[in-house]
């Protein structure tokens, strides 16, 4: 069983889930369609509550705007509460529209930027009604073909969008900027890295973070430095976790590289990214095109948890004096000790006594709740790769 330190910490984690992992995916061959996928925002709502019913981790949702947009704002944060879950991250989105065929806070028309502005203020706006504490944004801009763009003015046009933007950020909101290396755009890309994001958030100010998504660097990159940097720099605003083995796959966090995870989550830990006031905002950003969703979902923040609790096992007096003493094997077995520790009889205790179920995929699988969906959930269109 773990230590009341150990215990604690785990009990105050809290993993966002995106609503569109519950709605259809797949790629660009083929988008599958599973009975019982949700038609609409309140569907997909109920769906994730049920994420946080089995698990006790996932008490908040993130919405992608317009994808799912509704009339009655505060009807949906009340709904939401009845499910017992809340809302979290407003995504914005300025890559599906014709408009945004260049760009769009980076694009060369001041018309098409005007735009992408005044989309992100109607973000702000709804997160005024749902409480929302962070702006994501994610950027498909960038081009295809060197020449195409002006690369340097890009970046004043794209810096002088989001000081619009930022403007407009309430006092108890952020701004939290995403960055990916490619796609869609496969020559450059405006916000591709950590130092890009990082310099635009620094130039706007305190309330404008960092998001790093786990998919969004090139094979072989040391994530866990970046993680260890932004949060040393007081930038780490927010994970997007997901897993990868070859470009951005999306696919369950951990299910690719569980020793990564593991090194990711230690440098959370290592600087500070698990307190309470760090912060640091945790988010799956996957979707399940084969797989169920929700039990995808309640796999993934289920890994999320099982690292974090190897990573709260590492005997960090140990190791650090086996760092300073120069001692490399003993450091790197401190480190190794924990990683190969299997946590899941003693979280599955520590669920127990909370009043959770000792294995949720299996309680979940029981419930019979995907049988119910399918056969309720009969007409209308499921909701796909968008609303
Ligand atoms: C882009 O690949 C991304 O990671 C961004 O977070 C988007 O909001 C999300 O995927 C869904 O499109
Ligand atoms: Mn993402």
């Amino acid at each position: 069983m773990f230590d009341d330190n150990v215990s604690a910490q785990l009990a105050a984690q809290a993993i966002e889930v995106p609503s569109w992992a519950y709605g259809n995916s797949g790629t660009r061959f083929r988008v599958f369609g599973t009975p019982g996928t949700p038609r609409d925002v309140h569907e997909k709502l109920a769906d994730a509550a049920q994420v946080h019913q089995y698990t006790g981790l996932a008490p908040r949702v993130s919405l992608h705007y317009p994808w799912d947009k509704v009339d009655d704002w505060k009807g949906l944060v009340e709904y939401a509460r009845e499910l017992g879950v809340g809302i979290g991250t407003i995504n914005s989105n300025t890559f599906q529209d014709d408009e945004y065929k260049f760009g769009s806070l980076a694009h060369h028309d001041s018309g098409v930027r005007r735009r992408a502005v005044e989309h992100h203020l109607e973000c702000i706006e709804l997160m005024d009604q749902t409480g929302s504490q962070d702006l994501k944004i994610w950027l498909a801009d960038g081009t295809n073909y060197p020449g195409q763009g002006d690369l340097r003015r890009r970046q004043d046009w794209l810096a002088e969008s989001l000081g619009e933007i930022y403007s407009h950020i309430g006092e108890h909101q952020r701004l939290v900027l995403e960055y990916k290396f490619f796609e869609p755009a496969f020559y450059h890309t405006d916000v591709p890295d950590w130092g890009t994001s990082y310099a635009h958030v620094s130039a706007l100010g305190e309330r404008a973070v960092v998001c790093l998504d786990t998919g969004h660097h090139a094979p072989g990159t040391n994530i866990e430095f970046i993680v260890a940097q932004l949060l040393r720099l007081g930038k780490l605003g927010s994970f997007d976790f997901n897993s990868r083995f070859y470009a951005d796959d999306d696919l369950i966090v951990g299910a690719a590289d569980p020793f990564q995870l593991f090194r990711i989550l230690w440098e959370v830990r290592r600087g500070g990214g698990l307190d309470a006031d760090s912060g640091v905002v945790f988010m799956l950003d996957q979707c399940h095109n084969i797989e169920d969703k929700i039990p995808g979902q309640i796999r993934s923040v289920l890994n999320v948890q099982e690292m974090t609790a190897r990573t709260l096992l590492v005997d960090a007096a140990a190791l650090e004096a086996a760092q300073e003493a120069g001692d490399v094997l003993g450091a790197n077995a401190v480190f190794m000790d924990a990683f190969y520790t299997d946590v899941r009889p003693a979280l599955a205790q520590w669920r127990e006594s909370r009043g959770l179920p000792a294995d949720p995929m299996r309680a979940f699988a029981e419930s019979g709740y995907l049988a119910g969906i399918a056969a309720e959930r009969v007409g209308g269109a499921q909701s796909s790769w968008g609303a």
